[in-house]
């Protein structure tokens, strides 16, 4: 029988904010690069091994890897669940298999994570030219092999050989279906009410602003004179049909999230798509990450509404920071007024579409005022539901630091995109702003505006924002207010299956 490469989602904890019917989506990434490598690779089997989606624990993984003694194990993942992933390398080491880390945040941390001799070749930016070369050059065990593949690091004689750049895939249509086939596709989102039938897909990969915050412009960037620079591309609204038509009638799938960076980066795709879909009777439940200053635009030209009429149920909007001379800091070229009106559009226009705002505080130099800026921001604008996002200093932006690598990888389990009541220094004094701002600052406006969103928009967003504000009260009260009384920190919630 042929070789296993075997991607792994390994056990993990749940964010908080997520029900367990929805904190698993399926595995995007590696549903497409086992495609590609099953259309390239003929000589492997290819599986995907999703634990968490199976409730399978440490122990049943473990046992279920002695099953199927893969040759290559192949992993990659948020900072935050890094500790599980470096679990998982020693397990697949001591399995005898190699190890190949890839994804938003191994990519960033190659030298680190190689010194740790748990893995033997990372694998950067867009993986899937990348993984069918680097799966022949692994056949033939060699760092000759090795460095004519391009896109990976990994060592030769204890020096990190980083290999040249790896182009970016020019037509995203270009791509094989995903492996749909190797997922069990029944149970994502089972059981869940607001997102059933739970889909991953894309429209997009990268952003066309670099904000310097983020990881997923730089994920997907286009390097040139030893630089990354932002660039998108887009797959056709007749290859996302086709998608959409296997997804809904081979896998049962009624709700899409759309994984892209900025759903509504061009301005006809997605109106596209929709008349598509409605003239197939396809229109399923969306969520999607947009731009406000897109959601601006796709109002004047009406195709936000068809949009909408096609499915779109949910957006989520990075706000960021309280003016404009804040998100020009961050390198986010939206305004504050554009932002305003954006979220007027989407309560006047649409306003059963349920919508969330994102904010980071934590940037240098923000004070208690900041945030309190901030919040009073969230409370200003027509949206259903605020989440307030501590700086994160991911791997790759300018705010990580080498030496905030932890070989445990326990330390990456603040980078859980969680407000903290045990952060440390002038940070706790932060946290402490907006834990008060949201607890007790109830102005007439936010009252306002949450009595509104709650009547205005039928059943589904009534829904949606009755179980999001339990779980921000549920967190706020029981989470922060402990931490803060016990030190306990509050953050991912670990399922009772984990180490079953
Ligand atoms: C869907 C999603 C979720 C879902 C499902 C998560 C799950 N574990 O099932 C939900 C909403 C629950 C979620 C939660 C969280 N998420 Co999330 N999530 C995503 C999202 C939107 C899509 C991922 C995806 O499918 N991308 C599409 C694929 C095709 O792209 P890709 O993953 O980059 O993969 C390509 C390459 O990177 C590479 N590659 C990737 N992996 C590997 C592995 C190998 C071996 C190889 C060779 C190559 C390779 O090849 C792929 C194809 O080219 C991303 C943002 C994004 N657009 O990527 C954030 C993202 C991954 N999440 C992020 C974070 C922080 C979280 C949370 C901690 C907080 C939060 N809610 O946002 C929690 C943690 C959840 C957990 N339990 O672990 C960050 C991670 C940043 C970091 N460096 O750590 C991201 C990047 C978003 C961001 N704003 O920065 N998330």
């Amino acid at each position: 029988m042929s070789d296993l490469f075997l991607f792994i989602r390994p056990p993990r904890p749940m964010w908080p904010f997520n029900g367990p019917s929805t904190s698993f989506w399926p595995p995007l990434a590696f549903a497409s690069l086992a495609a590609m490598l099953r259309r390239h690779g003929p000589d492997w089997r290819v599986e995907i091994l999703d634990a968490p989606i199976l409730e399978m624990g440490w122990r049943s993984l473990e046992r279920e890897l002695r099953v199927r003694r893969p040759a290559v194990i192949a992993m990659g993942e948020e900072a935050v669940s890094c500790v599980e992933s470096l679990r998982l390398a020693r397990l697949a080491r001591s399995l005898g298999a190699k190890v190949v880390a890839g994804g938003c945040f191994f990519g960033h941390v190659a030298p680190q994570v190689l010194r740790t001799s748990l893995v033997d070749v990372v694998v950067h930016g867009e993986g899937e030219n990348t993984v069918v070369e680097l799966a022949t050059a692994l056949r033939e065990n060699s760092a000759a092999a090795l460095e004519t593949v391009a896109g990976i690091s990994f060592l030769r004689a204890g020096e990190v050989v980083r290999t040249k750049p790896r182009p970016l895939i020019k037509q995203l249509d270009d791509l094989p279906m995903p492996a749909w086939d190797l997922l069990p596709m029944a149970r994502y989102g089972a059981g869940s009410r607001n997102h059933p039938g739970l889909a991953a897909i894309e429209s997009s990969r990268g952003c066309f602003e670099a904000c310097d915050f983020c990881v997923l412009w730089r994920q997907m960037g286009h390097f040139v004179a030893e630089k990354t620079l932002p660039q998108v591309r887009f797959k056709s609204a007749a290859r996302l049909l086709e998608e959409i038509k296997i997804q809904t009638r081979d896998f049962g799938r009624r709700h899409l999230g759309w994984v892209d960076p900025c759903f509504n980066a061009h301005p006809r795709l997605p109106a596209e798509l929709a008349e598509a879909l409605l003239r197939e009777n396809l229109a399923v439940g969306q969520s999607a990450w947009v731009r406000a200053d897109g959601i601006v635009r796709d109002a004047r030209s009406g195709a936000l509404a068809t949009m909408v009429r096609g499915g779109l149920n949910e957006v989520y909007v990075g706000v960021e920071r309280p003016d404009n001379d804040g998100l020009k800091a961050v390198h986010k070229s939206t305004t504050i007024p554009v932002l305003r009106e954006a979220f007027e559009i989407l309560a006047r226009d649409v306003p059963a579409v349920f919508t969330l705002g994102t904010f980071i505080y934590g940037l240098p130099g923000d004070t208690p005022e900041t945030v309190r800026a901030i919040v009073r921001l969230a409370h200003e604008l027509k949206l259903d539901q605020a989440f307030f996002i501590p700086l994160t200093p991911l791997p790759g932006t300018p705010f990580w630091r080498d030496e905030l690598w932890d070989d445990t990888g326990e330390s990456f389990r603040d980078f859980n995109f969680l407000p903290s009541a045990t952060r440390s220094g002038a940070g706790r004094d932060l946290e402490w702003a907006l834990l008060n701002a949201g607890l007790f600052h109830w102005t007439p406006t936010r009252l306002r505006n949450y009595v509104s969103s709650l009547w205005r928009g039928g059943a589904r967003k009534r829904r949606v924002t009755a179980r999001l504000t339990t779980r921000s009260v549920w967190f706020a009260a029981h989470g922060l207010l402990r931490g803060r009384l016990t030190g306990r920190r509050a953050g991912m919630v670990f399922p009772r299956w984990y180490e079953s």
